[in-house]
């Protein structure tokens, strides 16, 4: 376990600080590393110098013989040196890389997590994956490859050039001439090719948001037969990621050759220059020979510190993706300063309330209404009239614009938001299942120990219990891909016994029954009346029967309330209420005349 900081300290609009601020705790492992790499480098040349010496002064001298052992051993124990810290510096940096990127994604999920209702309904769920991953997978490689690679460059550069010099100080100038030329150019194709990578993984998030979709959907492209047009979309965002990926690569086949030409040209002179010093006895042929082993050492570094640059741009460009993630504001769960010591009664008044996802959209208007504690309120309305919306302005999952809502007389907005999660419970339109047991989504949220008795207690008033045990494995059967798949209202009715265990102040069923049959919608509804007494309850429903037991039914239109009142009132009323009522109990009486006259057909 790595310790916890917070990593929005590490952001900055440079990446390099930034990267840098990521390496705390790590930072004297990964100097350890490095300086590992400068003992293995030094011990490199080492072996350079003691082969000219060798030639000058042992190899046409009389002890030549005798050395010979001594001086295989020397070279034997410098191959030693430079191989064991070699390996120590490797292990030290894919430490610090791993730990790293571990972290990093332990923060970036606990993060994502946090970040608010409107940040996730605006985002695609491929871009974050794509950061939880193969962005945080570019930023190991920097500190595994990169960010080591550029020190090992430097300190082959260094201990190289200064081995040169004491070598012979002209032959070194002449070995570095082109330095600056490279530099430049590797700084050239930097640029080039961060602006290509960033093009290739936004074209590679807009690939495996296609993905995703499909396979999420990939029922409804079968029921619609639209494989061939899904293939096509495919095929294009494919094209384009293949146009980018080539992009990208010819900036780096480009880089080679001409780097190769320049460093290759280096390398050439270099050799003439010192061969003709060698001939005109300017130097010896021992130093001509550690001079021809040492050159190749400072010019692969430069040759290389190009490809480095131009690789670091991958990182850095997936290390700014991620800090946007980072930099966007959490959710402030505990912002608040009223949390009551009890349950909450559950009196709510809503005053002039308004809300809009996005400015200049109200999807609310003007919501007045009251209830007191342990009463029943209806949501009834068309389609996209805001019931919804307005019950998840209660747990805070978005802030109304304007107007007051007051629970139970405090203002709903000084109730930390955990808090108000703790006591409301949200049976949601589309409930979701994780791919876990049973037992465990039913117990989804309960930090206590939770007994047999009270779980089944819980799915028999959702009226699910013999669904369960009829599964194999009963309440351990697997709910998912690998184990099975549930109807609409199976999966309903495990979100109405997971919401029945949290045992809440307050109840918001959003559709809840929508699903199943009247004959277990009323099985249902006779179950959750024991539970809704003491408790307000919010019911949105379509069916005139779900709504008509309530105390307060308010009718919602283009998000508005068109009328408000309870069932008989409503009644009584011309209005919306009334034609629901006489549309569904007209098409109810219809129905059972049909089942009449066929059950009388059929005795
Ligand atoms: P339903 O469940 O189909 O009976 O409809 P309601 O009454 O629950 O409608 P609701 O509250 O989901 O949506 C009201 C309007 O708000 C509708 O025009 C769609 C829009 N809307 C809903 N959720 C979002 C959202 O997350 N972002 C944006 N921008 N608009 C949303
Ligand atoms: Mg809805």
């Amino acid at each position: 376990m790595t310790t916890s900081i917070d990593l929005r300290e590490t952001i900055s609009d440079k990446p390099l600080i930034g990267l840098f601020r990521l390496m705390r705790d790590f930072r004297l492992i990964y100097l350890g590393a490095a300086l590992s790499l400068g003992v293995a480098a030094a011990a490199r040349s080492g072996t350079y110098l003691l082969l000219g010496q060798f030639a000058d002064n042992i190899l046409g001298g009389e002890t030549a013989a005798q050395s010979l052992p001594l001086v295989a051993l020397g070279f034997l124990g410098l191959a030693g040196v430079t191989g064991v810290f070699t390996f120590i510096s490797g292990t030290l940096a894919a430490r610090t890389s791993e730990s790293i990127a571990q972290r990093l994604r332990n923060y970036i999920y606990d993060h994502i997590q946090r970040l608010t209702f409107s940040y996730h309904d605006q985002t695609k769920t491929g871009e974050l994956i794509q950061r939880s991953t193969s962005d945080i997978d570019a930023v190991r490689r920097f500190f595994a490859e990169q960010a080591i690679g550029a020190g090992r460059i430097f300190l082959l550069f260094i201990v190289n050039l200064a081995a040169l010099l004491y070598l012979n100080w002209q032959l070194a100038l002449y070995s570095i001439v082109v330095v600056p030329f490279t530099v430049l150019m590797s700084f050239f194709f930097f640029r080039q090719v961060s602006k290509a990578y960033e093009a290739y993984q936004e074209q590679d998030a807009v690939l495996s948001n296609t993905l995703q979709e499909n396979l999420t959907g990939v029922r409804v492209v079968k029921a619609f037969a639209r494989q061939a047009f899904e293939r096509d979309k495919f095929d294009v965002e494919n094209w384009e990621k293949f146009t980018r990926g080539k992009r990208l690569l010819l900036m780096h086949s480009l880089y080679w050759p001409i780097s190769d030409i320049l460093t290759g040209g280096q390398m050439l002179a270099g050799f003439t220059i010192g061969a003709i010093m060698a001939i005109n006895g300017d130097i010896s042929v021992g130093t001509y020979l550690s001079y021809a082993g040492m050159v190749i050492w400072i010019i692969w570094p430069i040759r290389n510190l190009g490809r480095l640059i131009v690789q670091m741009s991958s990182g850095m460009v997936s290390f700014k993706r991620i800090t946007k993630v980072i930099q966007q504001e959490r959710e402030p769960l505990c912002e608040g300063d009223y949390t009551p010591a009890d349950c909450l009664r559950g009196q709510i008044i809503f005053e002039n309330v308004s809300f809009a996802y996005e400015e200049d959209n109200p999807v609310l208007q003007d919501i007045n209404f009251r209830c007191e504690p342990g009463q029943i309120v209806a949501l009834i309305g068309s389609t996209g009239s805001g019931k919804t919306t307005l019950a998840n302005l209660l747990p805070r999952f978005y802030e109304y614009t304007s107007g007051r809502i007051t629970l139970d007389g405090v203002e709903l907005k000084r109730y930390p938001r955990n808090y108000l999660r703790g006591q409301i419970g949200v049976v949601e339109q589309e409930p979701f299942l994780f791919s876990r047991t049973i037992r465990e989504n039913i117990t989804y949220g309960i930090d206590r120990e939770v007994s047999e008795d009270e779980i089944i207690t819980a799915a028999k008033a959702a009226a699910v219990h013999e669904s369960i045990t009829s599964f194999p494995n009963e309440y351990d059967t697997l709910v998912g891909e690998k184990g099975v798949t549930l109807s609409g209202g199976q999966k309903q009715r495990l979100a109405i016994a997971r919401t029945i265990i949290k045992d809440p102040c307050i109840l918001i069923l959003d559709d809840a029954t929508s699903s199943v049959d009247i004959e277990t919608e009323t099985e249902i509804r006779a179950a959750l009346e024991g539970l809704m007494e003491d408790r307000t309850t919010f019911i949105i429903a379509h069916r005139i029967q779900s709504v008509m037991i309530a105390d307060l039914i308010i009718v919602l239109d283009g998000g508005r309330v068109v009328q408000i009142g309870s069932h008989e009132e409503l009644l009584s009323q011309e209005g919306a209420y009334r034609k629901i009522f006489d549309i569904q109990t007209r098409i109810e009486a219809e129905l059972e005349k049909e089942i009449a006259s066929v059950e009388k057909l059929a005795s």
